[in-house]
């Protein structure tokens, strides 16, 4: 399949990149770098998100150039889709991306449906970055700094700095080889950790407040509402990476972060360590990711989401233990 992914991206011309809404790290680093080596091999390429690019990202090369709009989607010959379940995640322009000819479709969640006309779905990877870099080897190409820095964030983020399960040999050997291409890991470290605004910092303080253990401390929650954002003047983009806080207590076995998202929606993402296999609790609820890092959403209001998300992750705790 990489092969002739490979091949599609040599014999085509046009190309619309496509990516997940709320993008993170390895959304915003996959589509840059596939943007700049398709660029680099003389294609036509538009690169889209529906969600604005976070702040923290925003040092990354290409991704002042990333769209929120798609025009004339007839125009590309070939789609590809970077780090999507489900071609729902793209958001509004999931419709116009059906007039597109051929989708590409390239991830890493355990959980991701066959919706392109070829598909390479890799759970083994660490990210949608690290299965570009195997592409790239097989066009092959040589990889810019600018390609590097993107590849490396990429990978940096979605292994939480190379600490998650997901790590293996390979990643850590694609990020070596990233830094000996120029990548500066102080650099990268500093845009993406030690950049928060000190509204964000008000918005973390207020939602540990909300930290909450349940099951002999099995499970540990925060949670941020619609209220905290508009008191602290902060945005969704700006919990990103909050749920990393009740995972890091020690005799936490699944961490979950509730998002609020209007009056009867709540986001709820979740993580684990070890055996436990979140994306399966997520799925019951419609949701899907990986192994140790899910996510779904479900209606009711905040209080009400919390109290039975917190119920049924002590039962799952007891019961999918594998
Ligand atoms: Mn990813």
């Amino acid at each position: 399949m990489i092969a002739t992914i490979a091949q599609e991206l040599k014999n085509n011309e046009r190309f619309l990149l496509a990516t997940h809404v709320n993008p993170d790290g390895d959304a915003v680093g996959s589509l840059g770098a596939l943007a700049l080596v398709l660029e680099g091999m003389g294609k036509q390429v538009v690169a889209y998100c529906q969600d604005e690019v976070p702040e923290f990202l925003r040092f990354l090369p290409y991704a002042d150039r990333i769209v929120r709009e798609i025009s004339a989607p007839d125009r590309f010959e070939v789609a590809v889709v970077l780090d999507c379940g489900a071609l729902d995640r793209i958001g509004s322009a999931a419709e116009v991306l059906q007039h597109v000819g051929k989708i590409i479709h390239i991830d890493h969640h355990s959980s991701s449906g066959d919706f392109g006309q070829l598909n390479l779905v890799r759970p083994e990877c660490s990210s949608t970055a690290e299965i570009l870099y195997e592409i790239f080897q097989a066009i092959p190409v040589s990889l810019t700094p600018e390609v590097a820095e993107n590849i490396y964030t990429a990978i940096l983020t979605d292994t939480g700095s190379f600490r998650f399960a997901n790590t293996t040999a390979r990643t850590l050997a694609i990020a070596a080889e990233m830094v000996s291409l120029g990548v500066g890991p102080e650099k990268v470290a500093g845009e993406i950790y030690d950049s928060m605004s000190p509204e964000r910092i008000e918005l973390l303080a207020r939602s540990l407040d909300t930290l909450t253990l349940r099951s002999d401390g099995r499970v540990a929650a925060m949670h941020v509402s619609w209220r905290m954002l508009e008191e602290t003047g902060t945005s969704f983009i700006d919990t990103d990476g909050f749920v990393n806080y009740p995972r890091a207590i020690s005799t936490a076995e699944i961490a979950i972060f509730f998002r609020e998202m209007d009056a009867d929606e709540v986001n709820v993402s979740l993580r684990s360590r070890g055996g436990l296999n979140v994306a399966e609790f997520a799925r019951i609820h419609g949701g899907g990711g990986h192994h140790n890092a899910a996510a779904f959403r479900l209606g009711g209001s905040l209080s009400e989401v919390v109290e039975k998300v917190l119920t049924e992750a002590g039962e799952f705790i007891v019961g999918g233990r594998q």
